[in-house]
This record gives C-alpha cells, sequence and structure tokens, in this order.
C-alpha cells in the first residue's frame, strides 16, 4: 500500500504541480519553500593533511537533515584546489576504487556519514600543501540552488582511505596514511 502510494505521487506532482506553481494552499508549499542549506547542518568536518607537491585529499564529514523535506548535495567548492568533486569508493575486482559522483541524497531526518573509505568530498589539483591547523573555507551546494559554507580543519587522517593503488605492495606496513597520492 505504501510502497504503491509513493509510486504514485510523484507521477500526480509531475502532472499536477506545473501549470499553478503559486497555489496558496498547496500541502507541500511550507516543506518546499525552506531552503535545503537551512534543513542541514554538518558535523565533524576534517580534511586530510597532505604535504607539499600531493595532488589530491579528501574531506570528511556527517550530515543531518533535519526536515521536513529531503535535501540533495549536488557540489563542493574551495579555493584549496583546481576543483572539487563529490566521490564514493566502489569495490571492483577485490579492490576499493573512487568514482565520481553527481549528488548525495541527504534523506530527511537521517544522519550521512562521509568517512574514509566511503562518500568524501575531493579536493583535486591542491595548489599547495594541506597542514594541520588550516581551515579550508568550503561551499556545498544544494539542489534548490541553496548553498552553505563550513570551515574544514585539516588534521592528520589515518585509516582506509586507502586503497588507491599507489600503496599496494610497497611493504612498509602503517605508512600512517601519508603518500596516499590520491587521498
Ligand atoms: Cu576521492
Amino acid at each position: 500500500m505504501h510502497a504503491l502510494f509513493t509510486l504514485l505521487v510523484p507521477l500526480f506532482l509531475a502532472c499536477a504541480s506545473a501549470p499553478e506553481p503559486a497555489a496558496p494552499d498547496a500541502p507541500s508549499a511550507p516543506a518546499k519553500a525552506e531552503p535545503m542549506a537551512d534543513r542541514v547542518t554538518v558535523s565533524s568536518p576534517r580534511a586530510r593533511a597532505m604535504p607539499p607537491g600531493t595532488p589530491n585529499s579528501g574531506a570528511f564529514m556527517t550530515f543531518h537533515n533535519a526536515g521536513p523535506g529531503p535535501a540533495t548535495l549536488v557540489g563542493a567548492s574551495a579555493e584549496v584546489s583546481a576543483t572539487v568533486e563529490l566521490h564514493t569508493h566502489v569495490e571492483e575486482d577485490g579492490m576499493m576504487k573512487m568514482r565520481a559522483i553527481p549528488q548525495i541524497e541527504l534523506p530527511a531526518g537521517q544522519d550521512v556519514v562521509l568517512a574514509p573509505g566511503g562518500l568524501h568530498v575531493m579536493f583535486i589539483g591542491l595548489k599547495g600543501a594541506l597542514e594541520v591547523g588550516q581551515n579550508i573555507p568550503l561551499t556545498l551546494s544544494f539542489a534548490d540552488g541553496t548553498s552553505q559554507q563550513v570551515d574544514v580543519p585539516v588534521q592528520e587522517i589515518r585509516g582506509h582511505g586507502g586503497g588507491h593503488g599507489k600503496h599496494k605492495g610497497k611493504g612498509k606496513g602503517k605508512g600512517k596514511g601519508h603518500g596516499h597520492g590520491q587521498h
């Protein structure tokens, strides 16, 4: 019953909502009026410290969408790198590989965690080193055109953001998270 209903609603809205954008008592109006950026709070932002000459790095954080509507993160931008992408990891042939993705869905009332080895914000083409203590102003863009800026502190981040190729078979063991060419 519920599944059928959710299937039908988008079809109905697609037909019915377009001609009357200003219907005063449309039930969905309050949810739609609230900017996505205002529904979403960001906690524990951090970016991975990188020595000079490293091409890329990653940033992690937790999103909470307080609702009532959904929110969709569609991009991010920062001055520290030439481009900023949204990435995830997928397993392919037994190895975790990064993939750029167009958006990250943030369902109402839920947390979405960006963490090493999973979803992350990727800084591609770093203009310089990312040093511990530095703060990266990061602008998050949402599907409704709203945006939110967060200060992302640079930290020493270990753990498995790995699997990015450069590392395997080097034998030196722990590695401490340095030398991850890609992350
Ligand atoms: Cu990545």
